[in-house]
């Protein structure tokens, strides 16, 4: 599971991925601080089921912590896009390849509009936030469309000639775009283009393909950023206007500022918490206290600063992600070495449970005979879809 953070620069990318990933990458008040992708490893939230058993788990790749799972997610943040990165304007659009196997993009825009399209520091207020949800949709379609382009005509007349499939061509096209075949299939019947012609297909035809296959399969998650510089009521506004874009108001800032905080153990702060305290007040600095103090009204203002529910929203709402706990005793919930609920996977609502095999080990996929559900004790077969949160056996040849 690979997100990508993208936006116009300036906004906060690097903050809200630093913020996610307790990285230090460099973040400044100009535009183009990012010049390459940085790429780390941010978590969702799922509830873990040890306490239903009322034995302690021991954590392996998810961290729990009063009984929420951790389930990491690989992040990418991106330099800048500015309007007309296509025709190379900005950094361009070049870096965006290093995005083609992300699942979905964290869209960050500056909620205060403080900035221009190209991230220059501009008046507060003077530019809508919501101009980039659609020019950045543009920037986006124009890339794939690109890739789906290359040396077009002569790719196409090949298959014309040898009677190959408009459908398995755009997927061997789009390898590593992380596009599953049923939005290629989508992707063609919505916009109705001449399947056995693709060589008759035009530039604009092209853009429509493009447009869908990134709709079907890039899904987006605005995070209106700043939001410690507008009130709810003017939040509010903006995601009406964004319909049916998804928005969840952050503040990178007071993020990174909370989790950095709980780290040097000045506070105790879950991300995503609608509140923190202080454990160590006399080691508080009076810049400290006063940042804290600013931090703790927005939280009431809010009910968080937004950018764990922002990334929720995206892994969860969107992409349909479920938590799958893989164990080799379903009676003890263990593993081989007799530790409870290792480990915890997302994979998509209704996985088949074959395909749960094979994304935990591809030698338990090839071997697969059954899964036995965790909680119920019930064979399943190869077909059937994993539950959500499920506890799960998985029986293989050896
Ligand atoms: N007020 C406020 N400022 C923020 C917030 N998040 C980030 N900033 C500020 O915005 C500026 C830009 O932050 P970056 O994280 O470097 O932005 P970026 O989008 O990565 O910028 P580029 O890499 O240049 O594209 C910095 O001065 C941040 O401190 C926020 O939530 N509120
Ligand atoms: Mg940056």
């Amino acid at each position: 599971m690979e997100i990508g953070v993208v936006g116009k620069p300036n906004v906060g990318k690097s903050t809200l991925f630093n913020a996610l990933t307790l990285l230090e990458v460099p973040m400044a008040p100009y535009p183009f601080t990012t010049l390459k992708p940085n790429r780390g490893v941010g978590a969702v939230r799922v509830p873990c089921p040890h306490p239903e058993r009322g034995v302690a788990c021991a954590p392996g790749n998810a961290a729990c912590r009063d009984g929420v799972r951790w389930i990491p997610v690989s992040l990418i943040d991106v330099p800048g896009l500015v309007p007309g990165a296509h025709e190379g304007k900005g950094l361009g659009h070049q870096f965006l390849d290093e995005l083609r196997a992300a699942d979905g993009f964290l869209h960050v825009v500056d909620g205060s509009g403080g900035t221009t399209p190209e991230g220059e520091i501009a008046a507060p207020g003077s530019t809508d936030p919501t101009d980039e949800i659609g020019w950045l949709e543009e920037e986006l379609v124009r890339w794939i469309a690109e890739i789906l382009g290359r040396d077009f005509e002569r790719a196409v007349r090949s298959v014309e000639l040898e009677g190959g499939k408009t459908e398995e061509f755009l997927l061997h096209r789009l390898t590593g775009l992380a596009i599953a075949p049923a939005a290629v299939a989508a992707a063609l019947r919505q916009t109705s283009v001449d399947r056995t012609h693709p060589s008759r297909w035009t530039a604009s035809e092209r853009m429509a393909i493009a447009r869908e296959l990134l709709r079907a399969a890039k899904p987006r998650v605005v995070a209106l950023n700043k939001c410690d510089r507008i009130d709810p009521d003017r939040a509010a506004a903006l995601a009406r206007a964004a319909d049916p874009v998804p928005v969840t108001p952050t503040s990178a800032e007071a993020e990174l500022t909370l989790r950095r905080a709980h780290r040097a153990h000045l506070i105790a702060y879950a991300p995503g918490a609608a509140a923190f305290t202080v454990t160590d007040p006399a080691h508080l600095s009076a810049a400290q206290r006063r940042a804290l103090g600013e931090i703790d009204q927005l939280l009431g203002r809010w009910g968080s600063t937004g950018v764990q529910p922002a990334l929720e929203e995206l892994v969860f709402g969107r992409l349909g992600r479920v938590a799958v706990f893989p164990v080799e005793d379903e009676a003890r919930w263990t593993d081989s070495r007799g530790r409870v609920l290792p480990d915890a996977f997302l994979v998509p609502a209704g996985t088949p449970v074959r395909e749960v095999a094979y994304r935990v080990h591809t030698e338990l996929g090839e071997n697969f005979i059954r899964a036995i559900d965790g909680r119920t004790h019930r064979a399943l077969g190869a077909d059937q879809p994993v539950a959500p949160g499920a506890v799960l056996r998985i029986v293989a040849r050896r």
